[in-house]
């Protein structure tokens, strides 16, 4: 016990995520200056740090801004960017992991949240998220768009949550792997219930990737676009085509069921210390004109099975995770949130199975959020009549 202790106040050790960085990756987060990336007739740069780009043609302003904020940096290029130099992002290359490298935490004497680890909590969860429908009568379903950098694991957390209600292991939401984002269209998923249910009043809204490359990366325009209903399904976003109301099945007037009721971010835990600087920028952007929309945000600390190996093992730890609780306050302070409105997640990846504790932790995640929308259909009908979902259950 006592070496154990010991062990825990001076080891650092190496977690180790994915394949080392390959030759591409590296010259890809080597310091450059910054570039230009041509938005129609709209030039814009291409930074870490968002910049505000006057345009005087449409008046989109700072609004086309594009986010370029690379999974592709080394801790070389991360230390470059503390000195305030701009790094370039490659859209080509494999997405590369780093090594995660952390000190060892000892494992906390009493969970920060208390979660009931039960089958009855599980079929309690299921029965409050399956039976979830808006309170407003506006609307039959809440949409939930899911927003974070390249590889979060956005499109896995729609296949992981879809897997519970299946009961196994499925890949609804494409997830994959590669430098720019995987997902390119907006997708929306109709969470389905248990066999023989209804289909759930939930819709997870899947997107393309913040900043995963200067041609590639979503526009602060864009993604408002999406919050405000403007988008239509499948639309395809590209660098060189912003959403306009010339945008083939632009919504000119959306209707409430349209839009979108809350915004959960999803960042990587084992990218938190690694990310670029200028995320924090893009992060705080984006949730100053998300929040003037009356839309509530929530965020999703995903991977976190790679971040603690406890956790890996037995889900149950994670709230008894010093590692796990540290990566939330930090990436607390990269979103400017406080960690009341963040859950940690653990994302079916590599498994084949279901696990009933992995299953309470992403049922509890929907639960979290589903407060939030709830906030928002409360805040922006004026006939609110009242939540119709029993979190207590
Ligand atoms: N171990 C582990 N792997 C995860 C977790 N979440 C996602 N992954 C893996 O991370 C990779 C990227 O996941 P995606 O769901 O495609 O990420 P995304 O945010 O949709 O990425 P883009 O569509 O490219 O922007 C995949 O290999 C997933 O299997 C998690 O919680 N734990
Ligand atoms: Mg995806």
């Amino acid at each position: 016990m006592f070496l154990r202790e010991v062990c825990a106040q001076l080891l650092s050790f190496t977690f180790g995520i994915g394949s080392a960085l390959p030759a591409t990756a590296t010259a890809a987060a080597t310091p450059a200056k910054p570039t230009f990336a041509t938005l129609g007739s709209n030039s814009c740069f291409s930074l870490p740090v968002v910049p505000k780009v006057e345009s005087t043609e449409t008046g989109l302003g700072d609004l086309k801004s594009r986010f370029a904020a690379s999974p592709a940096h080394s801790a070389n290029a991360k230390a470059e960017d503390t000195k305030g130099a701009f790094n370039s992002v490659s859209s080509t290359g494999a997405r590369s992991k780093k090594a995660f490298t952390f000190t060892v935490h000892p494992k906390l004497d009493s969970p920060w949240r208390d979660v009931e680890w039960t089958e009855e909590r599980k079929m309690s969860l299921m029965k409050s998220v399956g039976s979830y429908r808006p309170s407003c009568e506006y609307v039959t379903q809440a949409r939930i768009l899911l927003l974070g950098p390249v590889g979060s694991g956005k499109s896995s957390f729609i296949s992981s949550v879809q897997s519970v209600f299946n009961g196994r292991v499925t890949n609804r939401a494409m997830v994959g792997s590669s430098s720019t984002s995987f997902t390119k269209k907006l997708q929306s998923f109709n969470i389905r219930g248990q066999k023989g249910e209804d289909p759930t009043g939930l819709v997870l809204c899947d997107i393309m990737g913040l900043g995963d490359g200067e041609m590639t990366g979503l526009t602060l325009h864009d993604i408002l676009s999406v919050i405000k209903g403007h988008v239509p399904e499948g639309h395809k976003f590209s660098s060189d085509q912003p959403v306009r109301s010339e945008t083939i099945g632009y919504v000119k007037r959306p209707n409430f069921k349209d839009k979108i009721h809350c915004v959960a971010f999803v960042v990587d835990a084992t990218e938190i210390l690694t990310y670029p600087k200028g995320l924090s920028t893009t992060f705080q952007q984006l949730r100053e004109h998300i929040s003037d929309l009356g839309v509530h945000q929530v965020a999703l600390l995903t991977h976190i099975d790679q971040i603690c190996p406890e956790t890996a093992k037995d889900v149950t730890q994670v709230y008894k995770s010093g590692i796990i609780q540290e990566m939330m306050s930090k990436a607390g302070a990269l979103l400017g949130m406080s960690t009341s409105y963040m859950v940690p997640v653990k994302n079916y990846s590599s498994e084949v199975d279901l696990n009933m504790n992995t299953d309470i932790l992403l049922l509890s995640a929907v639960d979290h959020i589903l407060q939030y929308v709830d906030l928002y259909f409360q805040d922006n009908t004026p006939q609110y009549t009242g939540p119709k979902i029993d979190h207590s259950l």
